[in-house]
């Protein structure tokens, strides 16, 4: 990748969302994906135009409208607003939002109806057939669940009979097989693809594309001379990623088109696979690159609504946990396509583990060793001379990284910056500079803290996209600055940065030990991130004297030399082990042990160590943990602590 990028052109779309609801994390999670995209797109240079916004025609909505008293205008003015201050506060990078409601939209549908129509694709006959206004969709019987449910929402559908535009759909059967054929990205994952080919090789009917029933729509073009008409609100929303463009009025954007992806909920690919190919080959436009399907947002297994009470709110969750690190856990969490099941104990462990552990405590490490080695002065000089072998380690990993992202491949992406993450907390353990500055290779420490510095700067360079506001953060603390330049600097050309100074900064990522949101729902905010905060902040203001404590205080802890008889990983866990030890109690105690990344398994068990024997038992990942080991941790990596010979097992530590 090189400076050309700038001339390159990318055009990045969420859905436009319904504004029959309130956002959710379903919502939120597309809009996220695209804005990291758009991100990542601006940053290595490409000319990108990123476009949200909302979709407000449809029965749908003029039904919800009608039930609040409000005219359908007033109601989805009100709901898109809310949409629109969300993105807002999540600082989403969107260049356009658009609303079907837009008077640009109507005129370029039309236009599009129009051009469709001259071209023959369009006709004019009767329809007769099932619809799901939940769905906003047309089924065949065959489709109908026991006769009536809709197969998508399983809500019942009602019988339309009524006069009908049609687009040729049938027409395009053979083209769109030939499409997916000989585009195999065309629809990602890869592995969505089957379902879709499937579908359209069973044959497609001509589409339904006009409604006479209600006039929440955008009416036919008037040449048409058609009045009672209304267009199906599929064929209006998706004409927006074209007309937001400004296709059928001002032309000016349309040089971005064909967009690069369209980011979709799996529940809406058939529409984003199937129609809209078709209505842009009738429009003789070029396709988009890919359509990308992601999964669902599940809460304990089941899909999120508001009747079961289960509806995560973003904002409340952002709130409370920060947007960069709610960011993170989405983008990291879930491969992409898959779906994935929401909770504040996974999200905690995201931000404990990856957020604060690997990346936070880098950053620290990073402004211990040299506020202490150097006056925080970092030098890359001598990075190449004593390094090259981690320089090119580092270098292997992010020379692959690029192409994960617009795979969609994100979880990935991420997994392999933290690859890139650990070659620097390795070096550190491996290196030891504390001991390079007693014995006097000042300047080998002196390298080693330069060049965990540089891979800090590259892993932040790649991270600003996902999190924008703590990776400023942690630029201004490395003291560079996180641009095209920067990224073509030291990621592409593979430079390092140049002679630099730390500042000190508070901890990104303040360790979280509870949940922070009270109920599933997420009605209310109990405690906001600010009271363990505000607790961590009283804690340090306590004077070493009020710190005192009696000896029976300190006795009301039970320490006792254990035993390690039995030691297994977690699955899933990167930090935990399970340890079964034996206290001398007649059953062994169960200890789950977050010291996966210092100790293995096997090395453990036979081993000696001191155990708080008498603390309340908590779950952790879903299963008991009943005591835990003392142990130590610095910059020399984390160590148990344990008797000097062997002792009795139970005895007791006074
Ligand atoms: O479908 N998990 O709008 P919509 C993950 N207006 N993503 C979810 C989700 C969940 N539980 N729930 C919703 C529409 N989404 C149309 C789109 S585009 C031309 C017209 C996401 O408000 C997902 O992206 O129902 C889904 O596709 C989108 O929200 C649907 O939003």
């Amino acid at each position: 990748m090189s400076d050309h990028n700038s001339c390159k052109k990318v055009y990045i779309t969420t859905p436009i969302y319904y504004v029959n609801d309130i956002a959710h994390i379903g919502h939120a999670y597309t809009t996220i994906i695209a804005d990291m995209l758009a991100r990542y797109s601006r940053l290595v240079g490409y000319d990108t135009f990123f476009l949200t916004g909302t979709d407000e025609h449809g029965q749908k909505i003029s039904t919800s409208a009608a039930q609040r008293g409000k005219t359908p205008k007033e109601y989805a003015d009100e709901i898109s607003g809310k949409f629109k201050t969300l993105w807002d506060d999540f600082d989403i990078s969107y260049d356009k939002f658009i609303r079907t409601t837009d008077e640009e939209h109507k005129t370029g549908v039309q236009k599009a109806f129009q051009k469709m129509f001259d071209k023959g694709d369009i006709y004019k006959g009767n329809y007769e057939g099932n619809y799901c206004v939940g769905c906003e969709t047309f089924f065949t019987d065959a489709q109908l669940i026991d006769e009536e449910g809709c197969p998508d929402c399983g809500r019942p559908t009602t019988v339309v009979k009524e006069e009908s535009y049609f687009f040729r759909l049938s027409n395009y059967e053979d083209k769109l097989l030939e499409l997916y054929k000989n585009n195999p990205e065309f629809i990602l994952p890869r592995a969505k693809a089957k379902e879709i080919v499937n579908f359209v090789a069973g044959g497609l009917n001509d589409l339904s594309i006009s409604r006479t029933s209600f006039d929440w729509g955008v009416k036919l073009p008037s040449s048409m001379d058609d009045d009672k008409h209304v267009m199906y609100v599929w064929l209006d929303a998706l004409m927006n990623y074209i007309t937001a463009l400004g296709y059928g009025t001002d032309e000016a954007n349309m040089d971005f088109w064909p967009a690069k992806v369209h980011l979709v909920g799996k529940d809406i690919l058939r529409f984003h696979a199937i129609f809209w190919p078709a209505f842009l080959m009738s429009l003789e436009l070029p396709l988009p690159d890919h359509i990308a399907a992601h999964g669902w947002w599940t809460r304990d297994g089941e899909k999120m609504s508001k009747s079961k009470g289960n509806v995560v709110n973003p904002k409340e969750v952002a709130d409370a946990y920060g947007l960069d690190a709610f960011r993170y856990f989405m983008l990291r969490e879930v491969p992409f396509g898959q779906d994935g099941d929401f909770s504040q104990r996974a999200l905690i462990d995201r931000i404990n583990s990856d957020l604060g552990n690997d990346l936070g405590n880098l950053l620290n490490r990073i402004s211990g060793m040299s506020g202490k080695y150097s006056d925080f002065k970092i030098v890359s000089k001598d990075v190449i001379k004593y390094h090259q072998k981690e320089l090119d380690e580092v270098h292997a990993i992010l020379q692959n990284v690029e192409q994960l992202i617009f795979n969609m491949q994100i979880h990935k992406y991420l997994e392999e910056l933290w690859k890139v993450l650990t070659i620097a907390n390795k070096a550190i353990g491996d290196y030891e500079p504390w001991n390079m500055m007693k014995d006097g290779r000042e300047e080998q420490a002196m390298a080693l803290v330069a060049l965990v510095t540089n891979i800090m700067a590259k892993v932040s360079v790649l991270l600003e996209s996902v999190m924008p506001h703590k990776i400023s953060q942690i630029a201004k603390s490395l003291g560079i600055t996180i641009d095209n330049e920067t990224y073509i600097n030291i990621i592409v050309n593979k430079g390092l940065i140049g002679d630099t100074v730390i500042t000190k900064i508070d901890a990104l990522f303040p360790r979280i030990e509870e949940p922070l949101l009270v109920t599933a729902d997420v009605q209310k905010v109990e405690e906001k991130v600010q009271k363990p905060r505000q607790e961590a902040e009283k804690q340090v203001e306590i004077t070493e004297e009020d710190n005192l404590i009696t000896i029976d205080k300190f006795f009301e802890t039970s320490l006792k030399i254990g035993t390690i008889v039995e030691a297994v990983e977690v699955p899933k866990s990167k930090k935990l082990l399970k340890l079964q030890v034996d206290l001398g109690e007649g059953k062994n105690k169960q200890i789950l042990a977050g010291i996966k990344e210092f100790y293995s398994a096997d090395e453990l068990v036979g081993t000696q160590a001191c155990v708080v024997a008498n603390l309340k038992p908590a779950k952790l990942m879903g299963m008991m943990s009943e005591g835990m080991l003392l142990a130590a941790k610095d910059e020399n990596g984390l160590h148990l602590i344990r008797p000097e010979k062997p002792k009795i097992i139970g005895t007791k530590i006074s």
